[in-house]
C-alpha cells in the first residue's frame, strides 16, 4: 500500500429518524418514516466527506437495514479505510469488497463519502469525476402512494399544477390486483395525457397475476411497468416482457453489474431501474449503466427514498450520461417532513437542478442532524418514539 500524503482520521456512523409528510404505502410494507445511515469521514487535511444510506421499511425491501450498515461499517469496513489511502478510491473500494461480501448499501454510502472528500480536497464535483455532466437538471418522478386514489389523484392535481412532477409512480401489488388495476385506471383517467403514468409492483405478483394484469394496465394508458414478479424470476420477467408492448422494468433484480448482466442477458426488462445504493456504490452503477447501453435496455435513475446527501449523488452521477431517457424518481427528500440538507436541493420545472460545487455539492444541516439523529437520548436530549413502518 502507498504511503498517503492525506490519512482518514474518523469515520462516524449516524442514524437519523425523519417522518414522512404522510403514510407512504408499498407492496410490502406502508412507511411513516425514513430512517438515515449518515457516514462522514474525516481526513488529515481538515476535509469531511459524507455519504448517506437508507432502505425502504427497514429490513421490508431486502436484506440490508440501516443499522446492519452501520454496523458493517463501524465493524469491519471503519478498520479498513483507518489504513486506506483517501486519494485511491479504487483501491480502497477493493481492499473492502475484498473482506466484506454483499452490503452493496453500506459500501456505497463509504464510497460516496470518499468520493465527496475527495472532491473537496479537488475542487472538483463528484460529476467531474465521473467525466463531466452532461445535463444541469433531470427530470423527476413522484411516487403516488397515499393509500387513497382520491388523496393520490388531488396529489398528483397539486404537484402539476406546482409544475413540480408530471410523472407519476404507482406503488400497487398490495391487496386485490382487479382493485389494483381499477385505483391505476382511475388515476390515469383523471390525469389523462397531462402525466405519464408508471406503476411499481414490487415483486408482490406471480407470473400468471402479472400475466393476466399486464393487458389491463397497458389498457389503462400505463407506460411502464417495474418489477411485477420475484427478483429471481427472471424467466417469468422475460416472458412478461416478450408478452406485452408496455416496457417492463427490472429493480429489485439488478443487485449490480454482475446481475445486471445476467438480466440483460436473459432479456428481462427493457428498462433498468438504476440505483447507486442497490448498485454497491457510483461506479458499480456506472457499470450497470454501460450494460444497460451496451445491450439497447433503456435507464431510469432510480431511488431507496434517500434524503439529500444519497440523491445529490445519485443526481451527479445520472448527469454524466449522455441518456436517461425515462427520466429520474430522485424525489426522497420531499417525501420527509424534515431537511436535512443545510441549502435544499433545485426541484423546479418538473426537475432536479444537478449540484454544482466540490464533491457532492452539498452540506449538512448540523442542527437539524444533532435533532434527529437516534442516539440523541446518550447526549442528553428528550426522545420521540421511534418511527413504525409495518403493513
Ligand atoms: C422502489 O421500489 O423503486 C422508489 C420510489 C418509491 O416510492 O419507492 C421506491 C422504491
Ligand atoms: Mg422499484
Amino acid at each position: 500500500m502507498s504511503n498517503p500524503a492525506v490519512k482518514i482520521e474518523k469515520v462516524e456512523t449516524i442514524l437519523v429518524d425523519l417522518p414522512t409528510i404522510r403514510p407512504h404505502q408499498l407492496a410490502m410494507t406502508t412507511m411513516s418514516g425514513q430512517t438515515l445511515m449518515i457516514v462522514r469521514i474525516r481526513t488529515s487535511d481538515g476535509t469531511v466527506g459524507i455519504g448517506e444510506g437508507a432502505t425502504i421499511g427497514g429490513l421490508a425491501y431486502g436484506p440490508e437495514s440501516p443499522e446492519g450498515m452501520k454496523l458493517a461499517i463501524d465493524t469491519y469496513m471503519s478498520p479498513i479505510l483507518m489504513q486506506a489511502d483517501p486519494d485511491r478510491i479504487g483501491e480502497t473500494m477493493s481492499l473492502i469488497g475484498r473482506s466484506v461480501q454483499g452490503n452493496n448499501f453500506a459500501k456505497c454510502a463509504i464510497e460516496t463519502a470518499l468520493l465527496d472528500s475527495f472532491g473537496r480536497r479537488k475542487g472538483l464535483s463528484i460529476s467531474d469525476l465521473f467525466g463531466g455532466r452532461q445535463h444541469e437538471r433531470l427530470p423527476v418522478a413522484w411516487t403516488l402512494a397515499s393509500g387513497d386514489t382520491g388523496r393520490d389523484i388531488a396529489e398528483a392535481e397539486e404537484m402539476l399544477s406546482r409544475r413540480r412532477h408530471n410523472i407519476f409512480k404507482l406503488k400497487i401489488g398490495k391487496g386485490d390486483p382487479k382493485a389494483n388495476i381499477a385505483h391505476v385506471a382511475a388515476i390515469k383517467h383523471a390525469l389523462g395525457d397531462k402525466a405519464s403514468i408508471r406503476v411499481d409492483v414490487n415483486q408482490a405478483w406471480s407470473e400468471a397475476t402479472a400475466s393476466a394484469c399486464l393487458p389491463l394496465l397497458k389498457d389503462a394508458g400505463v407506460d411502464l411497468i417495474e418489477q411485477p414478479v420475484a427478483y429471481k424470476n427472471l424467466g417469468g420477467l422475460a416472458r412478461l416482457a416478450r408478452e406485452t408492448s408496455v416496457a417492463i422494468m427490472a429493480d429489485e433484480s439488478l443487485q449490480g453489474p454482475e446481475t445486471a448482466f445476467i438480466v440483460a442477458r436473459a432479456e428481462a426488462a427493457d428498462v433498468f431501474a438504476l440505483k447507486i445504493l442497490q448498485s454497491g456504490g457510483l461506479f458499480a452503477a456506472a457499470k450497470v449503466a454501460a450494460i444497460a447501453e451496451a445491450a439497447g435496455i433503456g435507464l431510469y435513475g432510480g431511488t431507496m427514498l434517500e434524503a439529500g446527501v444519497a440523491t445529490a449523488a445519485a443526481a451527479q452521477l445520472f448527469a454524466t450520461f449522455p441518456r436517461i431517457e425515462w427520466g429520474t424518481e430522485l424525489f426522497g427528500p420531499l417525501l420527509l417532513t424534515e431537511e436535512i440538507l443545510e441549502h435544499p436541493l433545485d426541484y423546479a420545472e418538473f426537475s432536479l437542478g444537478v449540484p454544482t460545487g466540490p464533491g457532492l455539492g452539498v452540506s449538512i444541516d448540523e442542527s437539524q442532524l444533532s435533532r434527529f439523529r437516534r442516539d440523541r437520548q446518550e447526549r442528553g436530549v428528550h426522545v420521540m418514539p421511534r418511527l413504525k413502518t409495518g403493513s
